[in-house]
């Protein structure tokens, strides 16, 4: 099945290949059965992610048939060929997509969306396998790896992860996955690591194995990014969290086997204009460390859920308000507050985690935040501070995050700089470094796409700070392709970076590490298996949530 085995087409009685979509327009153009497969197999996994199963927008805009009539194809035709400034993709002249393909899509997008079947328990439950049930797993770690040190490292376009070991830089192994793994998180105790790919596949990885290995596996719908497991002392390792895009829901499983134990559904009234929104999604889920909650941001609404997972048959959830279109974030250095992007809306929520409540809701004063999960730098003149990047335009914005010490620019912007330029997905920094970091993958600019700028922290204390760039992509050594550098990863010791060299399918890729005390190329890891790495997740940061 391909990812997309969930959108079946509506055949006809006959089997034919005509296919009458539910509710097609009048004069809208007919797609064959086969087409209209392609058609969903292409949106689903290059465009529904910003425009919505749905189609009813987010970070794109709202694509529903009443736009796109009036739009009209040869509209929709130009604007997929050549993309816009305002981040949509040249899918035509950058050669992802094909002349058919783009004729194809202007098409489908003039018929009405298929709705995708819902996934509940029972769906999950059939996906569900327990590979190697809880007592034939090892008792003790059976490999001589620094599991601390370990990466996790997406193979977005082959459906695999690979780990890699931090200290040798040597691949350990890869592991089949689920369609482009967007993130890895591990447990608390450091032994499993969940993935989970957009298909909304989740695979839980024994890392005590001697060669760590899928131990069990499951689908919890068409479409999600996020997967988390408890940490709050008492629970550790015993739940694990998954939140989708399709069906919008998220679901609590069991922390050893990936039982599916509680799915509960994301549709309902945004928080300001309490209208209904029939598909809210799930976007970053993460565990608290000041109660038993998972922390689930529905971007739609604009709720930021506390989810209580102390008792699932009496579940407790506290809905937050806080803004439309919540994507991604992280804690802060203290690990009480999480910070959230609220990204079509130029936002920052802030959660105070320890007393369950929304302290703010910042103007980042920038173009689309997204921090990743952010990076907290210890700032020459405002003390502890979370910054984040923009996706929109160059400006990378610090704010305020010590109530008690620095209560004057608490939840506050206390600065903003200028980085390459827009196209920026990850910052990042570490307890032990004086540097941040700043990718900008999605730039227009091929020499800005596949480079980064690098502040010193200390220089924050002047206005104008300058900023270094690092020739990342020619550092690969790789000349062919788009050379999109893309998310910075700290080793456990904090004295090297990670940065993916994310080139076409058909290309060469690499991961390039960087002394980060002297900036220079410390080595390149390149393999004929490396294929389209993105994420990377280093088992001890991502556990602590250092960042
Ligand atoms: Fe991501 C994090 C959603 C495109 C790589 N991405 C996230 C999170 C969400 C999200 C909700 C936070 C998860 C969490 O913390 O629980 N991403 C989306 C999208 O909806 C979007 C915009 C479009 C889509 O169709 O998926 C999107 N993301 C991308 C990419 O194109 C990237 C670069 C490569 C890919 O996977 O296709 C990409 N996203 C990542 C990575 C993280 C991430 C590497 C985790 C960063 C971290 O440091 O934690």
């Amino acid at each position: 099945t391909t990812p997309s085995g969930q959108y079946q087409p509506q055949q006809d009685v006959l089997g034919e290949t005509v296919m009458e979509q539910p509710g097609q327009k009048p004069g809208a153009p007919t797609l064959t059965g086969d087409e209209f497969q392609a058609a969903n197999k292409i949106y689903f996994e290059r465009c529904a992610g910003c425009h919505g199963v749905l189609r009813k927008g987010a970070t794109g805009k709202p694509l529903t048939t009443d736009i796109t009539t009036e739009l009209g194809y040869d509209y929709l035709q130009s604007f997929i060929n050549y993309g816009s400034p305002a981040g949509m993709p040249n899918w035509g002249t950058s050669g992802e997509l094909s002349e058919d393909e783009i004729d194809l899509m202007a098409r489908y997008l003039l018929n009405e969306p298929a709705q995708p079947p819902e996934f509940g328990l029972a769906e999950m439950k059939e996906t569900w396998k327990v590979l190697i049930p809880e007592d034939q797993r090892p008792t003790s770690q059976q490999n001589d790896l620094n599991l601390d040190n370990l990466f996790s490292v997406t193979l977005r376009d082959t459906g695999e992860v690979a780990l890699i070991d931090g200290d040798t830089k040597e691949i350990v192994t890869r592991i089949p996955t689920g369609y482009a793994v967007h993130i890895s998180r591990i447990s608390a105790s450091g032994r499993y690591l969940f993935v989970i790919g957009r298909d909304a596949k989740i695979n839980m990885i024994d890392l005590w194995m001697e060669t760590p290995a899928t131990v069990a596996e499951i689908k919890v719908g068409s479409e999600a990014r996020s997967v988390e497991t408890s940490k709050f002392e008492g629970f550790e390792d015993k739940y694990a969290i998954a939140g989708s895009y399709w069906p919008p829901q998220y679901v609590i499983m069991d922390g050893a086997t990936l039982e599916p134990l509680k799915v509960v559904s994301t549709r309902g009234m945004t928080y300001d204009t309490q209208e209904y929104h029939p598909e809210p999604r799930v976007a970053s889920i993460v565990a608290s460390h000041y109660n038993p909650e998972f922390i689930v941001n529905v971007k739609e609404t604009g709720h930021i859920l506390l989810v209580d997972y102390s008792d699932l048959e009496n579940l407790k959830v506290t809905a937050l308000e806080a803004e439309r279109f919540l994507h991604d974030g992280g804690f802060d250095s203290s690990k009480r507050y999480f910070l959230v992007a609220a990204n079509a809306r130029n936002k920052v929520a802030v959660v105070d985690t320890k007393e369950g409540k929304l302290v703010g809701v910042i103007d980042t004063q920038g173009t689309t935040p997204h921090p990743g999960r952010g990076a907290n730098i210890m700032h020459p003149t405002y003390g502890p501070v979370w910054a984040t990047s923009h996706l929109g335009d160059e400006v990378i914005t610090f704010i305020g995050t010590d109530p008690e010490g620095h209560p004057d620019q608490a939840w506050k912007v206390v600065q903003t700089v200028e980085g390459q330029g827009g196209g920026s997905l990850f910052i990042k920094s570490h307890p032990n470094s004086g540097h941040i970091y700043v990718d900008t993958p999605l730039n227009p600019e091929a020499e800005i796409s596949a480079s980064v700028a690098v502040f010193k922290i200390a220089d924050l204390a002047n206005e104008e700070p300058e900023y270094s760039v690092l020739p990342i992509g020619e550092w690969s050594g790789i000349t062919e392709g788009q050379r999109r550098i893309v998310q910075g990863e700290f080793n456990v010791a904090g004295d090297e970076i990670w940065f993916s060299v994310w080139n076409g399918k058909e290309e060469e890729s690499a991961i390039v590490i960087v002394d980060d005390k002297t900036l220079e190329l410390k080595e390149v890891i390149k393999d004929p298996n490396l294929i389209t790495p993105t994420g990377k997740f280093n088992v001890y940061n991502t556990r602590n949530d250092v960042y």
